[in-house]
């Protein structure tokens, strides 16, 4: 599956932490970063992305808050609880992606290797697990 969970350096003082993000082929964010979006607001019962993206790169991080994400590749399946900002969840394309548990507090950020594009979306699970089986051929 290629997503992980990244423990990020932070540098820590007396006056508080301080995270820096620097992405390029290679490095610690192994993409360099076309877009940066947040989501926050979101309701503890609402599902946030069901859907896999054809070949988007994404890191996220919850800065403040909690939430979940369940990561599918269309074979293996795997829960991530983010619930630390020195938390990153590296995604790179083909996972099917579901958000939810959503503290009031969440604010989600995210690193993407692409700007955005509709047609990088796959948005019907069935046709996932039929390009997952394709890839995987
Ligand atoms: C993902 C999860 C984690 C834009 O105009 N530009 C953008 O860059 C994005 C990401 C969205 N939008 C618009 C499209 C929709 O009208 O914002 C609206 C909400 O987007 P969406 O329903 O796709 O949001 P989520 O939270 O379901 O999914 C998003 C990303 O789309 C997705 O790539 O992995 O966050």
């Amino acid at each position: 599956m290629s997503a992980k969970l990244m423990r990020l350096r932070s540098n820590e003082d007396q006056r508080g932490a301080l995270i820096a993000l620097e992405g390029e082929p290679g490095r610690e964010i192994p993409f360099n970063i076309k877009r940066v979006y947040y989501i926050f607001n979101t309701k503890p019962d609402e599902r946030r992305g069901c859907h896999a993206h054809r070949r988007l790169q994404q890191l996220l991080v919850a800065v403040s808050g909690r939430c979940s994400v369940l990561v599918d590749d269309g074979v293996t399946k795997e829960e991530f609880r983010l619930d630390d900002p020195r938390l990153g969840l590296y995604m790179g394309p083909g996972n099917w992606r579901e958000l939810y548990s959503f503290t009031p507090d969440c604010v989600l950020l995210v690193l993407a290797s692409e700007h955005y594009d509709e047609d990088d979306y796959i948005r019907d699970y069935e046709a996932f697990r039929a390009s997952a089986r394709e890839v995987s051929r």
